[in-house]
């Protein structure tokens, strides 16, 4: 098994107009690297500065993916520190606080979250209680293979330690998160899958009915730092607390959570990104001298339950599973195009996905230029190029697709997702979203996973045109 074709990201990026992009890029580089060192705390990376002051799960694995290239030492204590807030469980929580960022600069901060009521939680570290797509694995063999020769020792010691963290993240999925038994690790919370707004959940989501009183009444700190019409409206994030209520009064454990929450899916995008992660695990195992053999086993159940149950002929996609309606929802959003990251995708499916990526949905030429890929398909009704994940580009979601495509042999429509990228970044800055019809910057400026994966990008494409180069 593996990638339908052997890619040819070299001769790619040498026959496109990306390789004059690419040598055009050194003073974007070099705004990235500020970006990320402005946001550095000693111990990790804020993703913003004003809008998110603590560590965020995935935007840390991200960091590191394009620190790594500048500074092995600084990417690997950015996972370091994220583990230390890992959960006697294995659960890596989407939000480890900082007793140093000013009080009451995030909302909901660890007052509400009181993930102390969990004799899991680690302790002296508060949390958020809930987790983000395990995208770790993979980061830290990346971060692994981008360490110079001569760090190699250090840099096996750091994945030798790490390794086991890993191994129980992955764990935690397999055993306290797979309500059906197939295989597919399920998300309590709309915040873990990282693509909070999705209109992917909209059929569940707006059906939540948020009891009088059991709410507290609170204030939004992120309107304090962005536009009301590009985030979540009031009352999603009445659901959103209305959720973390229910799942904080089962003091998280998981068992409790599965059985209450209303919110419960199985996501292509968290599974694909899961299953990706599995295979990294397969080779850091390999690296490291534990037995590979597990993950393997393990990848093999995720990749083929991803097959099976999340793919919708009649669509055409995957589609994100609603367990509690048990509902295949086929609204045409990201999430449906992740699973290009499994290695053994079969080429209809890849196929399939590419023509949706090349469709009108996801190229939308409505006033000229277009950018792409928006998070939501532009001809719905309801897209929205401000929103939050309900239309906007965001950096991850391209690195992720590139990623998957290159791996897939889909070299022409990777590498205009580059010269997307850089193009958004030049006209707009490293902002947290970007309309994908005029490339005006929405959200956080200086957002460090934007200058992190726009880094990884350019260096991995760039070393691709020079002969010799490892990747
Ligand atoms: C809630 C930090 C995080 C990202 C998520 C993104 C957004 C938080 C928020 O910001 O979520 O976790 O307050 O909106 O949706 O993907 O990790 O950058």
């Amino acid at each position: 098994m593996g990638p339908v074709s052997k890619p040819d990201w070299t001769s790619h990026v040498l026959s496109s107009g990306l390789a004059a992009a690419l040598t055009a890029s050194d003073d974007l580089l070099a705004d990235a690297l500020d970006v990320l060192d402005t946001n550095w705390t000693g111990s990790y990376t804020r993703p913003s500065q004003q809008l998110y002051p603590h560590q965020w799960s995935w935007d840390s694995a991200f960091i590191a993916v394009g620190r790594s290239w500048h500074d092995a030492e600084r990417a690997r204590l950015e996972l370091e520190t994220l583990f230390q807030a890992q959960w006697r469980t294995g659960m890596v929580p989407s939000i480890a606080f900082d007793p140093a960022a000013p009080a009451g600069s995030y909302f909901p901060g660890p007052d509400v979250w009181q993930t102390e009521r969990s004799p899991a939680a680690p302790p002296g570290h508060p949390t958020s209680g809930i987790t983000q797509p395990p995208i770790h694995a993979r980061a830290a063999l990346e971060v692994h293979r981008h360490a110079h020769p001569e760090e190699g020792e250090v840099s096996l010691a750091w994945l030798r330690d790490l390794y086991p963290k890993l191994a129980a993240q992955h764990r935690h999925l397999a055993e306290a998160r797979n309500p059906t038994g197939t295989g597919l690790a399920a998300i309590v919370h709309p915040w873990e899958s990282g693509l909070d707004d999705s209109p992917a959940w909209d059929r569940d989501f707006d059906r939540i009915e948020v009891p009088a009183g059991a709410v507290l009444p609170y204030r939004r700190h992120d309107l304090d730092h962005a536009v009301p019409a590009d985030r979540p409206t009031d009352t999603d994030y009445d659901r959103f607390l209305y959720l973390l209520t229910l799942e904080r009064d089962v003091a998280y454990d998981d068992a409790r959570v599965l059985a209450a929450s209303p919110f419960l899916f199985a996501d292509p995008l968290f599974n694909a990104i899961y299953l990706w992660s599995e295979h990294a695990l397969v080779e850091i195992a390999d690296l490291v001298g534990a037995d590979p053999a597990p993950h393997r086993a393990a990848a093999l159940r995720i990749h083929e339950a991803l097959v099976l149950e999340l793919w919708v002929d009649a669509q055409r996609r995957f589609c994100p599973w609603d367990l509690r309606r048990d509902e295949r929802e086929p609204e045409d959003t990201i999430v449906s195009f992740a699973p290009l990251l499994d290695p053994d995708l079969p080429p209809a499916m890849v196929a399939a996905i590419c023509r949706e990526l090349e469709s009108p949905s996801f190229r939308a030429r409505r006033r000229g230029a277009h950018f792409i890929v928006p998070t939501y398909d532009d001809r719905a009704a309801d897209f929205d190029v401000d929103r939050y994940w309900r239309g906007p580009i965001w950096l991850n979601t391209n690195w992720l697709l590139w990623k998957g495509l290159r791996q897939h042999g889909r070299d022409a429509l990777a590498g205009e997702i580059v010269a997307s990228s850089l193009e958004l970044v030049r006209l707009s800055g490293f902002r947290e979203y970007f309309d994908p019809l005029d490339g005006s910057g929405h959200g956080s400026e200086q957002f460090s996973w934007s200058a992190a994966l726009l880094t990884d990008m350019v260096l991995t494409s760039r070393s691709a045109t020079i002969p010799g180069r490892r990747r």
